[in-house]
C-alpha cells in the first residue's frame, strides 16, 4: 500500500517531468525559426548592397594611375574572407603616404566581386 503510493508519486513527477520536457522545444523553436528567417532577410538584403569591412595586412603592389593597391592580407571574418594576395580599387587620395612594404589597417568596401579600400593606415 504504501509502496503503491510511492510508485504514484514517483509516476506523476516523471510524467510531469516528461510534460516539462515536451514543452519546452516549442517555445525554443519559435524564436530559432524567428531568428533564421531574419538572418536570411538579413543576407538577401546585404548581398545587394556594398559590405563593408576590416582588415590588416601587407601592401605589395600601389598603381596610383591605375588606382590599385595589392595587399596581402589577413582573414577577414566578417566577410568570410581567408588572408590572401589580392588588388582592390582606391582613390588614390586614400592612400596618403601608405607605400609598398607597409604593414597597414585598412576599411574595405566589397560589393559582388569589385572591393575598394576606402581608408587605410601604416601600423
Ligand atoms: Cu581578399
Amino acid at each position: 500500500m504504501k509502496n503503491a503510493a510511492l510508485r504514484n508519486v514517483m509516476l506523476a513527477a516523471v510524467v510531469t517531468l516528461s510534460a516539462c520536457g515536451q514543452e519546452a522545444p516549442a517555445p525554443t523553436e519559435e524564436p530559432t525559426m524567428a531568428a533564421t528567417s531574419e538572418a536570411a532577410m538579413g543576407g538577401m538584403a546585404m548581398s545587394a548592397e556594398a559590405k563593408m569591412a576590416q582588415g590588416t595586412g601587407v601592401v605589395t603592389a600601389i598603381d596610383t594611375s591605375a588606382g590599385t593597391i595589392t595587399l596581402d592580407h589577413e582573414a577577414m571574418p566578417e566577410i568570410e574572407w581567408p588572408a590572401m594576395t589580392m588588388t582592390f580599387s582606391v582613390k588614390p587620395a586614400v592612400l596618403d603616404g601608405v607605400k609598398v612594404g607597409d604593414k597597414v589597417a585598412f576599411d574595405a568596401s566589397i560589393q559582388g566581386s569589385a572591393a575598394e579600400v576606402t581608408a587605410i593606415s601604416s601600423q
